[in-house]
C-alpha cells in the first residue's frame, strides 16, 4: 500500500514539473511558473521563458490574471548595491533569435492582490500581451523553487 502511495505521489510531481509552453507570433513562452508562497502573503511573482524562433523582434507589454487583483512588469535593479524591484516601462522587448529568462532576481511579473495564496501544486490561467503577436492564455504552474523542473 505504501508503495503505491509513493508511486503515485512520484507521478503526480513529475505532471507537475512537466515542462509546458506556448506559442504566439513568433515567440515561446516556455513554463510558466509561479513561487508558492505562504498563506499570508499577497504578492506574488510569475516566471518563464520567452524565446523568439522567428525573424522580428516582439514586446511583451502587459499581463493580466483573475489570481490576482493587478499583474505588473517588473524587474530588479542595482541600486547603490541594494536590489530595487522596479516597474518595467514600455514593455520587454524579445530580439529575434534571443531568449528572455523572467526569473527571480530579475524580471517577473508582479502579482498584487492575490485572491488565493499560492499553493505547491496549483495552477491559474494568465493572460500575456504582446505588442504584434497579440493576447495568449498560458497556464501557472505553483511550485517551491525553479530547480524542481528541468528542460
Ligand atoms: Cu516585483
Amino acid at each position: 500500500m505504501k508503495r503505491v502511495f509513493a508511486l503515485l505521489l512520484g507521478l503526480c510531481l513529475s505532471a507537475a514539473a512537466m515542462a509546458h509552453s506556448y506559442k504566439v507570433g513568433e515567440i515561446n513562452i516556455v513554463h510558466p511558473w509561479s513561487r508558492a508562497m505562504p498563506a499570508a502573503s499577497t504578492t506574488g511573482g510569475v516566471y518563464f521563458a520567452l524565446d523568439n524562433k522567428g525573424k522580428t523582434a516582439d514586446r511583451l507589454v502587459g499581463a493580466a490574471t483573475p489570481r490576482a487583483e493587478t499583474a505588473e512588469l517588473h524587474t530588479h535593479v542595482n541600486d547603490n548595491g541594494v536590489m530595487r524591484m522596479r516597474k518595467v516601462e514600455g514593455g520587454v522587448e524579445v530580439a529575434p533569435g534571443q531568449q528572455v529568462k523572467f526569473a527571480p532576481g530579475g524580471y517577473h511579473v508582479m502579482l498584487f492582490g492575490l485572491k488565493q495564496p499560492l499553493k505547491a501544486g496549483d495552477r491559474f490561467p494568465m493572460t500575456l500581451k504582446f505588442e504584434k503577436g497579440g493576447e495568449v492564455k498560458v497556464d501557472v504552474v505553483v511550485q517551491d523553487g525553479a530547480d524542481s523542473h528541468s528542460h
